[in-house]
């Protein structure tokens, strides 16, 4: 947030009425939300679930799809039309507040096609730990975005592009496993619940695929070009290997005037355990968030240097 001392408004919730009007209600209520003193609005993920018109938008499908295309059953997300989306934006800046984008980058899901390869069944509560030998699965990892038909980006997503799925269409019952690929690790430099938490839900990125990372860098740039949002809120980014953070959100990030919020889920304990390993808060940050702290920091953003300070206070 810009503003001095700054107040941002997250602008839906999870049971907003999937009724497709979100982008235009913001449109019409900017000036009101301004005049209430609201400076800042933290919109939902504005691409194509797999839920279509009613998901939320944490059930990542199509980056490129913000209300487009006649994807999963709509035309439209739960909260409009791309055009919608691009002028609430617009309108809300002309009032004055900034925008944060919700920016999904570590899992997708629904995938159009079948795909069948091999993968190592692992303990979902322990990510170190196989309960099983490498097996062939198949599983809905080939992304082919008929209804986008390859514009904005030709790329269609394989199962190679991923590294872990926790679904397997030849595995009857009740077997609960997550399913690393053959020749993958999980993503290292993640939370270590879990053994490693880099596995959360649907088709987890390889973040260490050149081809993953040059889609997302590219999509990124796509995305700030059209929307000219000002900022960002990256979900899951505990899931998410802290080597791309870097690279990947400080790019997003770099465009000047542009901030780089993060979704930060630590606990008090682990935030203690952090002062007390490092006997400083400042030194304790890369601890919480590794590399792109650093990077965060040095673009001195005030709201998230608060955010900090005040979660050390509560440890
Ligand atoms: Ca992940
Ligand atoms: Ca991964």
């Amino acid at each position: 947030m810009s503003a001095p001392n700054g107040v941002m408004m997250q602008y839906f919730h999870w049971y907003n009425e999937p009724d497709g009007t979100l982008w235009n209600e913001l449109a019409q209520r900017a000036p009101e939300l301004a005049q209430a003193g609201i400076t800042a609005v933290w919109l939902p993920p504005a691409y194509k679930g797999t839920a279509g018109g009613y998901d939320v938008g944490y059930g990542v499908y199509d980056l490129y799809d913000l209300g487009e295309f006649d994807q999963k059953g709509s035309v439209r997300t739960k909260y409009g039309t791309k055009d919608e989306y691009v002028a609430a934006i617009q309108a809300a800046k002309q009032a004055g507040i900034d925008v944060y984008a919700d920016v999904v980058l570590n899992h997708k899901l629904g995938g159009d096609q079948e795909e069948e390869f091999n993968a190592t069944p692992f303990s979902p509560d322990n990510r170190s730990q196989p309960i099983g030998d490498r097996v062939t699965i198949k599983g809905w990892t080939h992304f082919t975005f008929p209804g986008r038909q390859g514009k904005y980006s030709e790329m269609e997503w394989h199962w190679w592009h991923f590294n872990a799925i926790d679904y397997n269409a030849y595995e009857q019952g009740d077997f609960d496993a997550v399913y690393l690929f053959e020749g993958k690790l999980f993503d290292h430099q993640v939370d270590m619940e879990k053994g490693g938490f880099d596995y959360l839900m649907g088709c987890d990125l390889d973040m260490s695929h050149e081809e993953v990372r040059a889609e997302l860098m590219q999509w990124g740039e796509w995305y700030v070009d059209l929307t000219d949002i000002d900022g960002f809120r990256f979900d899951a980014v505990k899931h998410v290997q802290a080597g791309f953070s870097q690279i990947g959100y400080s790019t997003y990030a770099s465009t000047p005037g542009k901030d780089c919020s993060r979704s930060v889920s630590i606990g008090l304990t682990r935030l203690r355990r952090c002062i007390t390993l490092l006997r400083s808060p400042a030194a304790m940050l890369p601890c919480l968030m590794p590399p792109c702290i650093t990077t965060f920091l040095q673009r001195a953003k005030v709201a998230m240097t608060m955010t900090c300070a005040a979660s050390l206070t509560a440890a």
